[in-house]
């Protein structure tokens, strides 16, 4: 059997943290041949607690799962770390600007970079999870600059399976039918999801899935509209953010990018422009890609239309915008 290899699930107190660590434990997503060592990293007050989802993990009793390690300190937590979860950060509290929000995890991630940056293994893989997740992905990536860009992601994957869940509903197949839905842009209500280049499977055969939807109205307004706000309907529902899905997301999208995509499959990850479509560079800006040996390419040649150009342009200024401010708080 391998060696362990160490992973950090940073915010490990927390609610989506309580549904990843089973997976990972269980090894859903590095495989069941590879043994883990957690690092798990939250704040003081949380160390509490903390020891109760460890004693969990224990009782787990899986052969897969070593060392594990609870923490306060980004110092052991990001040592030699292989893969990296960025979920925890600051909650947004009554009242609280979108602004002050984003200044206040700004720091978190410029902390997590510095550390990682020191600590990690320069192959790190890290996912972030926490909000704003794209702009966190930039300053993280930012203050890490010894381990490559494209070493940083930021989490849409949850939006790609809310998509692809709600075509598959609106046709009546089975989610596995539905292909190569898009997330474009920032993990927020401008992004924009894109079922023009999906498709689906209709008796054996990959029909577009425009073409068997029939309805431009539908996909153009209703479906984008559905997917941008899926998050805060669940937030009304259950008076608290999504976790089950999203572990489950952060999972797809780490395991996706260890062990590489389907072949003419593609998935949407938050990644560092390159300018690809236009798209401002130095943004993390989620694009299809597709992914071999640990690295992955962004899906070039699609058709966009002057429909998804505007969609693009929108979700692009907002992350340009995030940025300026993050830029500000971080040289006051
Ligand atoms: P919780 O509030 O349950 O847990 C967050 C945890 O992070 C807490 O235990 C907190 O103490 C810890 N934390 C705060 N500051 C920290 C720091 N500096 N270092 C380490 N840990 C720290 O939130 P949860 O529901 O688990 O959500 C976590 C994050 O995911 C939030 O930012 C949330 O907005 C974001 N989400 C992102 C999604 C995505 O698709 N990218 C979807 C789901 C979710 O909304």
């Amino acid at each position: 059997m391998a060696a362990p290899i160490n992973v950090v699930v940073t915010g490990a107190a927390g609610q989506i943290a309580y549904s990843l660590l089973y997976q990972l434990a269980a090894g859903s997503v590095f495989g069941p041949d590879q043994p883990i060592n957690l690092r798990l990293l939250d704040i003081e007050p949380m160390m509490g607690v903390l020891k109760g989802v460890v004693m969990e993990l224990e009782d787990l009793a899986l052969p897969l799962l070593k060392d594990v390690l609870p923490t306060a300190d980004p110092e052991p937590a990001f040592k030699d770390a292989a893969a990296v979860f960025l979920v925890g950060s600051m909650p947004r509290r009554e009242g609280m600007e979108r602004k002050d929000l984003l200044a206040a995890n700004v720091k978190i991630f410029k902390i997590q970079g510095e550390a990682l940056d020191k600590f990690a293994r320069k192959d790190v893989k890290v996912l972030v999870v926490g909000n704003p997740a794209n702009t966190n992905a930039l300053i993280c990536s930012h203050y890490a600059p010894s381990i490559p860009k494209e070493n940083f992601t930021a989490m849409t994957r949850l939006d790609q399976n809310r998509a692809q869940a709600a075509i598959a509903a609106r046709l009546g197949v089975a989610i596995d039918k539905v292909k190569n839905v898009i997330i474009w842009g920032n993990h927020s209500s401008t992004q924009y999801p894109d079922a023009a280049q999906a498709t689906v499977e209709v008796n054996g055969t990959s029909k577009p899935v425009p073409e068997v939807v029939k309805d431009d109205k539908w996909l153009n307004e209703v479906f984008v509209e559905t997917i941008q706000k899926r998050g805060a309907a669940v937030i009304a529902a259950r008076k608290m953010s999504s976790a089950m899905s999203a572990a489950k997301a952060a999972g797809d999208h780490m395991r996706d990018w260890w062990f590489g995509t389907k072949p003419g499959q593609y998935v949407s990850m938050g990644v560092v422009s390159d300018g690809s479509y236009g798209i401002p560079k130095d943004i993390v800006f989620s694009l299809p890609v597709t992914i071999q040996n640990k690295q992955y390419k962004i899906v070039q040649g699609l058709n966009i239309s002057s429909f998804a150009r505007s969609k693009l342009d929108i979700t692009a200024k907002e992350l340009e915008e995030e940025r300026a401010e993050a830029n500000t708080v971080l040289q006051q």
